[in-house]
């Protein structure tokens, strides 16, 4: 027998200021006290549970918190701490469970998970596409752009010298198209379409889950991702509000409960995955309830990509 031990590192990353509501940042603490140590450890996993990273930033020039890219010095402060943490995880053998906060935390585990391995393949479970540049976003808000800022461009990717905060990224790597898929987009703005067809990139909407079921829908994606190790980088509002109603951008019409347990299954069943985000659990946007159903489903998700099968 051999044993191989494989360790996960949970990155507990408490990011909020990427979008406008407080309470994202409790996430992690939830997801922590919700048992899952003792879910991943039943699954055979052993399990490293960092503390939470400090994203404080004490002093910040009034330029850094531009309308079009709210709070970019202390979205892009965060970011760099969280690349460097997952880059070195992942160079020490680990796989890294970054639990959210919104979905700028993508900017950050990305760019380490790319600095480490390249030609990752990245699934993007989400009811949003989040490919706005500051110079596209209606909202200005920076959890809307985590894949428009890394995406490379024909005509030049996202210039970040002239972002407050993102200096480290100036040189940072990038994603090209094909290495991207999408799963269960339904709220996509037009500069986002535009860029979703010129650029080529696989996109399945709810549409084509309804057409095709999610069977065929994951198997086309992860077809498209063959060879490439996988980072799942899942958006809990992907799934319909009435099972994750705790969250800050609900959209009708999202995954049931069992296509986002599929989901999570399937990629598990791939043996690629190689590194995950759960992002925008916001547990203050319920009452008590919904808070509690939307943690648990985020537990549950993740033990059904980190392997648990049913028998
Ligand atoms: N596209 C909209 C914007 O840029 C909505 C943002 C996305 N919201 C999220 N991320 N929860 O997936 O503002
Ligand atoms: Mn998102
Ligand atoms: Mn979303
Ligand atoms: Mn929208």
């Amino acid at each position: 027998y051999i044993y191989i031990y494989i360790y996960i590192s949970f990155l507990r990353a408490p990011q909020t200021y990427g979008q406008p509501f407080v309470g994202t940042d409790s996430g992690p603490r939830l997801l922590r006290e919700g048992g899952l140590a003792t879910m991943l450890t039943q699954l055979g996993w052993r399990v490293e549970d960092i503390a939470d990273l400090d994203f404080s930033l004490h002093e910040m020039q009034e330029s850094a918190n531009p309308a079009n890219a709210r709070n970019c010095a202390l979205v892009g402060h965060a970011s760099n701490i969280l690349a460097d943490v997952v880059e070195t995880k992942i160079k020490e053998g680990l796989f890294p469970l970054i639990l959210g906060g919104d979905h700028s935390v993508a900017i950050g585990s990305l760019t380490g998970i790319l600095r480490a391995r390249p030609n990752t393949g990245i699934i993007w479970v989400d009811a949003h596409a989040d490919l706005n540049i500051p110079e596209t976003s209606g909202s200005g808000n920076m959890h809307g752009m985590p894949l428009g800022l890394l995406m490379d461009h024909p005509d030049g990717a996202y210039d970040f010298s002239k972002l407050p905060g993102f200096d480290f990224l100036v040189d940072g790597p990038r994603i090209s198209p094909e290495q991207l898929v999408y799963v269960g987009l339904r709220d996509v703005d037009p500069t986002e379409r535009l860029w979703i067809k010129d650029l080529g990139i696989k996109a399945f909407t709810m549409t084509d889950v309804d057409n095709y079921g999610i069977g065929q829908v994951m198997s086309k994606a992860l077809d498209h991702l063959k060879g490439r190790p996988l980072h799942l980088s899942y958006d809990i509002d992907s799934v319909d509000p009435a099972d994750a109603p705790a969250t800050g951008t609900r959209v009708r019409g999202g995954l049931t409960y069992r296509e986002a347990h599929f989901v999570g299954e399937i990629i598990a069943r791939s043996g690629s995955l190689a590194s995950a985000d759960i992002v925008e659990v916001n547990p203050s946007l319920s009452d008590d309830d919904g808070a509690n159903e939307t943690v648990e489903l985020g537990l549950q998700l993740i033990t059904s990509f980190m392997g648990k099968s049913i028998i």
